[in-house]
C-alpha cells in the first residue's frame, strides 16, 4: 500500500502506538542515567545537611514566628539563601585559622595576582569571582550521584598575601601556602590568579615529598618558554616546574594546546624536553574517552602523583570572554568538564584553576565556568573514591611557625 509521508508521521504517534509491536521500541527507561540518578539519590546521606541547618540557628538564631519553617534562622548562615552571606566557596567554613585545613578534606587557596599577565590583567580579582558565582551551586550533582557536603569535607582557606608589583615575592608567598596545605594533608585547590602561579603552586607541593610528580595541563598555550618580557610571567610555568628534581618534564601532559598564540620559543623547549602535546585537534578525532586514557598514561607513566593544571582558556573563548588572552577554536565545555573529570577521577595531589578575570567577564560566565570545572573536579573524586589518595607520599611535610597573639581583633567594647 502506498504510504504518505504525513501517513508515517501518524502511525509514529504514541497514541498509534498502544497495544501494537511498535512498543517495544520505546527506550528502556531504566537504562537512562536519568532514571538510575533518581533511584541512587534515596541512599545518599543527608546528616551533614541536618547538621548545616541546626547549626546556622545555633549562630543565626532562630527564625521569626511567622516563619512556618523552623530551619530558617533569623541571620543568613550557610548555604541558604544562595544570594545572601559572606561568600566562600560553595560557603564552605572559612579556615580564618589556617592551622585549621588539616581538618578537611580539601582546601580552597585563593591566590589573587596578575603580575605575571601580559595582555589583560584582572585575574587579581579571580578567587573572589569565583567565590561569588559559586554560591548559586547546591552540594549535590545529580548525574554523579555525588553530594560533596555529605561525602567529603571543604574549608576556604581565603587568599595568599600576594605581592602586586613582585614575581618572585609572590612566588615564595604562595608556595609556602601551599605547602602548609599539602603538608596538612588537605588536597589544596588554588584558584587564581594568572598562570604564573603554576610553577610556585607545584614547587610548594613538590618541596614536601622525595616523591614524583607527573602534570595535566589544560590550555590553549604551551607555557613552557623560560622567561617573557624578561620575567617569569604567566607563560613560563611549565619551564621552571620541570626544572623542580622530582617534576619530570616528560610526565608533563599539555592538553588543548593550539592556535595563534603559541610562541615558537615555547615549542622548542617542549620539544628539548619531550613534553607530550595533545591539540585540539587530536582530542577531535580521538575522542573524549582515549584523550583522557592517553593523557593519564603519559602523565602517570613512574610517578606517583598527578597535578592537575586547568587554564580557563581552554575552553572556547565565546564561553569564556572574561579570561587573559582568549582563543577560538577550544573544548567545548562538555568535552572539558568530561576531560577534567576523567583525569580526575585517578587522583591528584593538587589542582589550579587560573586566568579568570573578572573586569572582562559577561554574567559571571567565565567564573562560573572555573567553580563548575572545580566542583566536577571534587565530584569526580569523590565518585572514584581517589580522594586523599596522594597523602602517603606526603613523607617531607613543612611547619609554619605562626605569629603570637591571644585573644579576638576587633573584640570587646571600648571603654567611654
Ligand atoms: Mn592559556
Amino acid at each position: 500500500m502506498f504510504c504518505t509521508p504525513a501517513d508515517r508521521r501518524r502511525s509514529h504517534h504514541p497514541a498509534d502506538l498502544i497495544g501494537t509491536d511498535r512498543r517495544a521500541h520505546h527506550p528502556d527507561l531504566t537504562k537512562l542515567q536519568g532514571w538510575k540518578s533518581m533511584k541512587a539519590e534515596a541512599d545518599l546521606p543527608e546528616g551533614r545537611w541536618d547538621e548545616e541547618r541546626r547549626w546556622a540557628l545555633r549562630m543565626g538564631l532562630t527564625g521569626a514566628d511567622s516563619i512556618e519553617d523552623k530551619s530558617i534562622p533569623t541571620f543568613a548562615r550557610g548555604e541558604l539563601p544562595h544570594f545572601a552571606g559572606i561568600n566562600t566557596f560553595l560557603k564552605a567554613p572559612y579556615a580564618e585559622d589556617v592551622t585549621e585545613v588539616g581538618d578537611y578534606d580539601a582546601t580552597i587557596l585563593g591566590i589573587p595576582f596578575d603580575g605575571g599577565t601580559t595582555y589583560r590583567p584582572g585575574t587579581r580579582f579571580g578567587p573572589q569571582g569565583l567565590r561569588k558565582i559559586s554560591a548559586l551551586y547546591t552540594p549535590y550533582n545529580y548525574e554523579l550521584g555525588v553530594d560533596l557536603r555529605e561525602q567529603m569535607t571543604l574549608c576556604d582557606a581565603g587568599d595568599v598575601f600576594t605581592i602586586p608589583a613582585n614575581l618572585e615575592k609572590s612566588f615564595d608567598q604562595i608556595s609556602r601556602a601551599v605547602s602548609h596545605v599539602f603538608s596538612s594533608g588537605s588536597l589544596p585547590v588554588m584558584i587564581g590568579g594568572d598562570h604564573s602561579i603554576g610553577f610556585p603552586c607545584v614547587r610548594g607541593i613538590a618541596e614536601c615529598t622525595s616523591k614524583k610528580i607527573g602534570i595535566v595541563h589544560f590550555d590553549r598555550h604551551a607555557d613552557i618558554q623560560e622567561k617573557d618580557l624578561d620575567e617569569r610571567m604567566h607563560t613560563t610555568p611549565w619551564f621552571h616546574s620541570t626544572l623542580l628534581p622530582n617534576v619530570p618534564a616528560k610526565n608533563l601532559v599539555q592538553v588543548g594546546i593550539g592556535g595563534w598564540q603559541v610562541p615558537r620559543e615555547a615549542v622548542k623547549v617542549a620539544r628539548d624536553r619531550e613534553t607530550n602535546i595533545i591539540t585540539m585537534g587530536d582530542m577531535e578525532k580521538m575522542g573524549i574517552e582515549k584523550t583522557a586514557e592517553m593523557a593519564l598514561e603519559m602523565a602517570w607513566d613512574g610517578v606517583d602523583m598527578v597535578y592537575m593544571s586547568f587554564d580557563i582558556d581552554s575552553i572556547d573563548c565565546g564561553f569564556v570572554p572574561g579570561t587573559g588572552w582568549p582563543e577560538p577554536g577550544g573544548f567545548l565545555p562538555r568535552e572539558a568538564l568530561a576531560l577534567a573529570s576523567k583525569v580526575a577521577a585517578e587522583g591528584i595531589c593538587g589542582m589550579e584553576l587560573v586566568e579568570v578575570s573578572p573586569p572582562y567577564d559577561t554574567s559571571d560566565i567565565t567564573a562560573l565556568m572555573g567553580t563548575r570545572v572545580i566542583v566536577d573536579v571534587l565530584g569526580s573524586l569523590v565518585a572514584s573514591g581517589n580522594m586523599g589518595k596522594h597523602t602517603r607520599h606526603i613523607d617531607k611535610p613543612v611547619a609554619i611557625p605562626h605569629g603570637e597573639f591571644e585573644g579576638k581583633r576587633w573584640h570587646g567594647r571600648t571603654k567611654r
